[in-house]
C-alpha cells in the first residue's frame, strides 16, 4: 500500500503540472483529494489494517494528503494571478507599467510659517487666542483711537459689510489689532498673548501687497513693561526665526493706538540688502508694526494705565514667509498654482 501511495503522489503531481486553467484544477482536486478519490479510500480503509501497517500507511497517507493540498493551493494562486493578468491584457491594461504617482496634500507655506511663529512665542510664554474675521467698527477703529473723522482710517483701506459705514457698522477686519481690545475685555493683567488670523484690505495687489493676508498680533500687559521689553521680545523672535546673522531694522513709526510706535524690517533675503524688486530697492522688507499700548486704549479695555503698561505688535505672516523662502511675489501664495505649492 505504501508503494501505491507513492505512485499516487507522483501521478497527481505530474497531472497538476499539466493543469492550465482553474476549471481543470477543480477536476484535479475532485480526482485526487475529493471524497471518492483513491487517497480518501486508502484513508478510510486504514481501520481494517493490522496495527503496525496501519501506523505506517496512515502516516504516509496523511503526508501525501498534506503535500497535495499545499501544491493545490499554490497552483490555485498562480492560476488566479495569470488569469487576472491575461484578462487585464485583453482589456489593454499593461500591468508592468509603473503606477501613476498620487499627488499628496501638504501644508500651505503660510500654515507652516504661522505654526513656526506661534511656536516661538509659545516658548516665550505667550498664549494663543483667536477672534472673528467680521468685526465691528468699534473694535477695528474706534476703540483703537481711530474715530470716524481720523485720517489714519486711510492707512487701512476697508472692505465694509454694512453699507452705512458709520459707527456700529460691520467690516472685514483690516488688522488683528481689534483683538487687543477683545482680549483686555476678557482677561486681567498679567497678559501675554498672540492672536493669529486673516485680515482684509481693499487695495491693489503688487509683489508685496495682498488684499487678504495673515497677521499675528501680540499683546503683553503688566506692571513696569517698557519699550526695552518690546525690543527684546521682537529681537529674540527675529533671531530665532531668521538666525543670529540676519540684520534687523528697528525704527519709529506711527499707529494711533500705540505711543511710541515702531516698525521692524528685516534685511531682504533676495538681494542681501543690495536692493531688488522684492524690497522696492531699499534692501529691507517691513514685517511688523508695534509700540507701547496707548493709555486710552488700555482704558477702553478697563485696564488702569496708571498701574499697568503694555506693548503690542502686529506682524505680516506672508512677508515673513517670503523672507524665509526667498519668494519674490506675494501673489503666488493664494493663486493656487500647484507648481508653486508643491515646492513646500
Ligand atoms: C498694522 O496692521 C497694525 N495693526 C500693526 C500694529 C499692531 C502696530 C500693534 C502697532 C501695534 P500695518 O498695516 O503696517 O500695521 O501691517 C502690519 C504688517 O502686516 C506689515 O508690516 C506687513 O508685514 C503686513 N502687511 C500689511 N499690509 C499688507 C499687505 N497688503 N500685504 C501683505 N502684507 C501686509
Amino acid at each position: 500500500m505504501l508503494k501505491q501511495l507513492e505512485e499516487l503522489h507522483l501521478e497527481a503531481l505530474a497531472k497538476l503540472n499539466r493543469v492550465s486553467e482553474l476549471k481543470e484544477l477543480e477536476s484535479w482536486r475532485i480526482r485526487y483529494l475529493g471524497k471518492k478519490s483513491k487517497l480518501t479510500q486508502i484513508l478510510r480503509s486504514l481501520a481494517s489494517l493490522p496495527l503496525e501497517e496501519r501506523k505506517k500507511v496512515g502516516a504516509q497517507a496523511n503526508e501525501v494528503k498534506k503535500a497535495l493540498e499545499s501544491s493545490f493551493t499554490e497552483k490555485e494562486r498562480h492560476l488566479e494571478e495569470t488569469t487576472l493578468i491575461s484578462f487585464l491584457e485583453r482589456q489593454g491594461v499593461d500591468v508592468t507599467l509603473p503606477g501613476r504617482p498620487i499627488s499628496i496634500g501638504r501644508l500651505h507655506p503660510t500654515t507652516r510659517i504661522l505654526e513656526e511663529i506661534c511656536d516661538i512665542f509659545i516658548r516665550m510664554g505667550f498664549q494663543v487666542f483667536e477672534g472673528p474675521d467680521v468685526e465691528w467698527d468699534y473694535y477695528n477703529f474706534e476703540a483703537l483711537n481711530i474715530p470716524q473723522w481720523h485720517p489714519a482710517r486711510d492707512m487701512f483701506a476697508t472692505l465694509w459689510i454694512d453699507a452705512d459705514m458709520g459707527k456700529g457698522a460691520r467690516l472685514l477686519r483690516t488688522h488683528t489689532s481689534p483683538m487687543q481690545i477683545r482680549l483686555m475685555e476678557r482677561k486681567r493683567p498679567p497678559i501675554r498673548a498672540i492672536m493669529p488670523g486673516r485680515v482684509y484690505r481693499y487695495e491693489a495687489t503688487d509683489a508685496t501687497h495682498e488684499s487678504m493676508l495673515y497677521q499675528v498680533e501680540g499683546l503683553a500687559i503688566n506692571k513696569n513693561i517698557t519699550l526695552a521689553d518690546l525690543k527684546g521680545t521682537l529681537f529674540e523672535f527675529c533671531h530665532c526665526f531668521f538666525g543670529q546673522e540676519r540684520r534687523i531694522r528697528f525704527r519709529c513709526d506711527y499707529f494711533p493706538f500705540v505711543e511710541p510706535g515702531v516698525e521692524v524690517a528685516i534685511e531682504c533675503s533676495a538681494c542681501h540688502g543690495a536692493g531688488c524688486r522684492l524690497c522696492s530697492y531699499s534692501g529691507w522688507l517691513e514685517i511688523l508694526g508695534a509700540g507701547m499700548v496707548h493709555p486710552d486704549v488700555l482704558k477702553r479695555g478697563n485696564i488702569d494705565p496708571e498701574v499697568y503698561t503694555g506693548f503690542a505688535f502686529g506682524m505680516g505672516v506672508e512677508r515673513i514667509a517670503m523672507l524665509r523662502y526667498s519668494i519674490d511675489d506675494i501673489r503666488l501664495f493664494y493663486s493656487n498654482d500647484s507648481r508653486f505649492l508643491e515646492q513646500f
